[in-house]
């Protein structure tokens, strides 16, 4: 190999890119090198108009200051200290404040660095809770089809993506899925949640009595499925998943990795839909994505009955050598000053039914069989080209990059989620955007 495909920038052969077409990439790579308020810059020195918040985390926009000093300001003071048996101010500072923003009694705030992690978190911390109530034969947990709970092994058990799940053996036992509430033949283009598919939270009994509700820990589910296409959940479904979960004893754990932090004009997704689970994992827009972090929330019972370990002995036995960071929580404070001052939550919830009808207007365009959106998310679902299904979404995907406008596909189905400061004219951009390039597309 010549010497200067080894050592420089040019060599794009050594970092295996994550869920990317790393073949397709490398031919024709797409590089950002900077980012500011909605926009990136690439390196042939275009603007890239960020219709998805990077990876639906950069929710107060790109480059911000507050957040930027606060993360120079903390690597100066504290760059690091331990994580156990040890603290800093800023985990318990950052922790207070999660508190103050979550709904109900979700007081107790378990730092990780990724929304995998705090899956995995989460899913242990349902399982050794009912053990430290002497509950201890309830140990399964029940996700959902199209689910999207991270890369872990906990996370595609009980998510419910074929791919992420087929090519890694036989994944955690002790899992079942409830049936994803998908159903364009009811629900297409419905703006908002859907009129149709409350029913299938029935679907939960059906698994209890199968297993019996004493073998059950946990119901894992997005309150919005974001990765797996944008999928609003239908009217009524969500409180009947509580209602069902409460009659039986199994903690309610909400993935709000995409929800939370404002997404869909509240703070969390329980906000919007008026359903408190017993834990949220989050991340992404914790720390506007500038440091990764990830929380779990847990209600107060939940912290409480872990309280009766014996004095001086460890509670739980979990935790990463990162967990609340000095830098990330720097970040995430300064995150949270943010998006209070700037109210960005409620700028979200005002910009929401602009953005829906903008979206709508998408109806009727070449490819186009469904328009959702909910707050600041929408999906736009095309029709499979025949035989070559997600071909279509990924050439809508390039040519709006070289239109200078940043999508995301999952399958065949668009989902954008653009950081919440965004204005009129740019929501208009990206739909125009799009108007364009989906005739083109065969
Ligand atoms: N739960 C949910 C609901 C997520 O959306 C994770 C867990 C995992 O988070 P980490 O930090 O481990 O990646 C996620 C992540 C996309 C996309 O465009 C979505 C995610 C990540 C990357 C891309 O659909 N969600």
């Amino acid at each position: 190999m010549p010497d200067d495909t080894r050592s420089s920038v040019n060599n794009l052969r050594p970092f295996w890119m994550p869920f990317t077409a790393n073949r397709q990439f490398k031919s024709a790579p797409r590089m950002l090198v900077s980012a500011q308020g909605m926009y990136y810059m690439t390196d042939d020195g275009r603007e890239i108009l960020d219709g998805t918040a990077g990876l639906w985390c950069v929710n107060a926009g790109h480059g911000r200051e507050k957040i930027v000093e606060a993360v120079q300001k903390q690597v100066a003071i504290l760059d690091y200290a331990p994580a156990f048996q040890m603290g800093h101010p800023g985990a318990f500072e950052l922790a207070s404040r999660l508190a103050q923003l979550a709904p109900g009694d979700l007081n107790s705030i378990f730092f990780c660095n990724s929304g995998s992690e705090a899956v995995d978190t989460a899913m242990k911390i349902a399982i050794a809770y009912h053990r430290a109530r002497g509950d201890g034969t309830r140990t399964r947990i029940i996700g959902r089809e199209r689910g999207y709970h991270g890369v872990g092994f906990g996370g595609i058990s009980v998510g419910g993506i074929v791919t992420n799940r087929k090519f890694f053996g036989s994944l955690l036992t002790g899992v079942d899925h409830l049936p994803h509430t998908h159903d364009i033949a009811k629900n297409a283009f419905s703006k908002g949640q859907p009129e149709h598919g409350a029913n299938l939270a029935d679907e939960l009994e059906k698994i209890v009595s199968l297993h019996d509700a004493s073998n059950i820990a946990a119901v894992i589910v997005e309150p919005l499925a974001g990765s797996t296409g944008v999928l609003v959940p239908p009217k009524g479904y969500l409180e009947k998943i509580r209602a069902i979960c409460d009659k039986h004893g199994i903690l309610l754990i909400f993935d709000e990795v995409i929800t939370g932090f404002g997404r869909l004009g509240t703070a969390f997704g329980a906000d919007k839909f008026g359903v408190i689970p017993d834990m949220m994992t989050t991340a992404k827009g914790i720390t506007n994505g500038v440091i990764p972090m990830a929380a779990v929330f847990a209600r107060d019972g939940i912290y409480d009955a872990f309280m009766n370990a014996p004095e001086n002995t460890i509670e739980l036995f979990h935790g990463y050598t990162y967990s609340g960071h000095p830098i990330a929580a720097a970040a995430g404070i300064a995150t949270l000053d943010v998006y209070r001052d700037e109210q960005l939550f409620e700028r979200a919830a005002e910009m929401a039914p602009y953005f829906e009808n903008a979206l709508h207007s998408l109806k009727g365009t070449k490819h186009v069989i469904d328009v959702r959106n909910l707050g600041l998310v929408g999906g736009i679902e095309l029709e499979p080209r025949a035989g070559k299904p997600t071909a279509r979404a990924f050439e809508t995907f390039l040519k709006a990059y070289d239109a200078g406008v940043l999508i995301r596909t999952t399958g065949d189905i668009i989902a954008l989620s653009p950081p919440l400061i965004i204005e009129k004219h740019q929501i208009d951009r990206i739909v125009e955007t799009l108007a364009k390039i989906l005739p083109t597309i065969e």
